[in-house]
């Protein structure tokens, strides 16, 4: 006889939350976003943490390495997407783990016996006034010089003039010693008064460039995450399939969290595949997912995970529900494994965190997220709409959108995930489309950063545990949501007749 699960699946569009006492303390500029990525005993800090409890999807339309680094610099960590070889997604978490905030790698170099005719072309290509002379013209070639456009006019000099002419030689420069750290490279930038900073090797070989106008963008993200090494932390997808392969290369590239990623997480393949990586690499932590249920949590628990992901079939491509009939409402899901969560934790002291992944919507949804129990989010489309991910942007009747597919669609042919290894019938469970283009993440972020913090602050709690603890909310009548719907509706007209 089948069982019917007691209570109704929920989603975050069903409640609101109810504002607290605000104490004349818990201001929105004291809203402390910061949250444990990791399992921890009660009480201690998680080894891995996050300023903003915000993650990118493991998926192809979202979690580039650039994607990562900005994510990482504005407080939060993004988990590349494994739908690609297993060399490509290493190269992928090296070029995070190396990218240096601050130190770029010159793309405006040229030979000392280049004509200036050919530096000017590169400027205007690169849109850089400043360019690196190496002796074979390559952006780690021996550093001979620097040349800027204030250094030459395109007509008071002859363009046919070698570089040599106008360049400002290597040794009438300062530079930087490969290895100087950010802070004392900016210290030479001001007290040396220079715009740029070359960087080079013990070989003479040109490393990077600082510049001063960059310094301001330095300054700007105290609450990056990063490693004891000062690199950007970051996170990988893997799969309960080629996982033997897949996580050395990872480890060895430098990942610092891993994830399983399935759409239905509880299963045996997960746990031995959580025991393996619990056994191989005992340093590297690894969440699994997706569960709906406190059982399915305290599976993933058990075999080890350091997290655990909660949601299945809300993501804003997915078609799961409809094409398997699985899933729950994201908000009964997430109050039902903050549940299990917290009795893990009174059992065993073990304090596994939990995300909400997809179905956010709207900013006030990764708040009440928060409040029903998340200790951080995963979302798809929100990161999909920035400039930093990896969707083109294509222009629709007068707006600009940005691609955005799912994991399951055919598109993205990951058929690794869903295969379930006899069966060759395939069918998709995401779909291919289009979201409305943002700009830049670090400036999205700030903004919803913002409102989660004035909504936290209105709710009395200046921490997400404080948050979890005394949140209250409320059902909406179907009356009151078609209120809000009809309001929006205006407003959205308005936004229009502006434009
Ligand atoms: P959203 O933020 O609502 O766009 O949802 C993103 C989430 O949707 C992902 O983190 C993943 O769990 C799920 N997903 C990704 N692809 C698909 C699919 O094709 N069905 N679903």
């Amino acid at each position: 006889m089948v069982e019917i699960v007691a209570g109704v699946s929920r989603t975050f569009n069903e409640f609101l939350l109810l504002p607290n006492r605000t104490t004349a303390d818990c201001t929105p500029a004291k809203v402390d976003l910061g949250t444990g990525l990791v399992r921890h005993p009660v009480g201690e800090a998680a080894a891995i943490r996050l300023s903003v409890p915000f993650t990118s999807a493991i998926m192809q339309a979202v979690s580039s390495p650039r994607l990562a680094v900005a994510l990482a610099r504005s407080g939060g960590l993004s988990f590349l997407h494994h739908n690609q070889s297993v060399d490509a997604q290493a190269d992928a978490v090296r070029f995070v783990k190396n990218f240096k905030a601050g130190f770029v790698v010159s793309d405006t170099t040229v030979r000392p016996t280049d004509p200036l005719r050919r530096l000017v072309a590169l400027m205007k290509a690169t849109g850089h006034n400043t360019a690196a002379v190496t002796e074979d013209g390559s952006p780690h070639g021996r550093f001979v010089g620097l040349v800027t456009s204030r250094d030459f006019h395109v007509d008071r000099h002859d363009l046919d003039l070698p570089v040599a002419d106008r360049m400002r030689p290597a040794d009438a420069l300062v530079c930087g010693k490969d290895g100087i750290t950010l802070s004392e490279a900016n210290t030479l930038l001001w007290e040396e008064r220079l715009d740029c900073l070359p960087v080079v090797d013990g070989a003479g070989h040109l490393q990077h460039l600082v510049f001063r106008s960059d310094y301001a963008e330095h300054k700007q993200f105290p609450g990056a995450v990063t490693d004891a090494a000062k690199r950007f932390r970051v996170g990988a997808g893997v799969n309960t399939h080629d996982y033997r392969e897949r996580v050395p290369a990872l480890v060895a590239a430098g990942v610092d969290v891993l994830c399983l990623d399935s759409s239905d997480g509880y299963s045996d393949w997960q746990a031995e595949a959580l025991r393996w990586v619990k056994r191989e690499f005992p340093g590297v932590p690894i969440g699994g997912g997706n569960v709906v249920d406190g059982e399915a949590f305290r599976f993933l628990a058990d075999a080890g995970a350091d997290f655990v992901k909660v949601g299945i079939g809300g993501g804003s491509i997915c078609i799961t529900r409809d094409q398997k009939g699985i899933g729950r409402g994201q908000a009964s899901a997430v109050m039902d494994v903050a549940q299990a969560r917290d009795a893990y934790a009174r059992s065993t002291g073990e304090y596994v965190p939990i995300c909400s992944d997809g179905g956010l919507l709207h900013d006030y949804h990764m708040a009440l997220a928060l409040a029903m129990g998340a200790d951080f989010v995963m979302m798809g489309r929100y990161f999909a709409r920035f400039d930093q991910s990896p969707g083109k942007k294509v222009r629709i009747g007068g707006s600009v959108f940005k691609e955005y597919w799912g994991e399951g669609s055919s598109r993205a042919r990951n058929w690794q995930r869903y295969d379930q290894g006899e069966d060759k019938l395939h069918f998709e469970e995401g779909v291919d489309g289009y979201v409305p283009y943002v700009g830049d993440l670090g400036d999205a972020l700030a903004l919803t950063v913002a409102k989660i913090k004035a909504t936290m602050a209105s709710c009395g709690a200046a921490t997400i545990p404080a948050f979890q603890a005394t949140a209250r909310v409320t059902l909406v009548s179907e009356q009151s949501y078609q209120e809000n719907a009809a309001a929006v509706a205006v407003r959205d007209t308005a936004d229009t007749t502006l434009d």
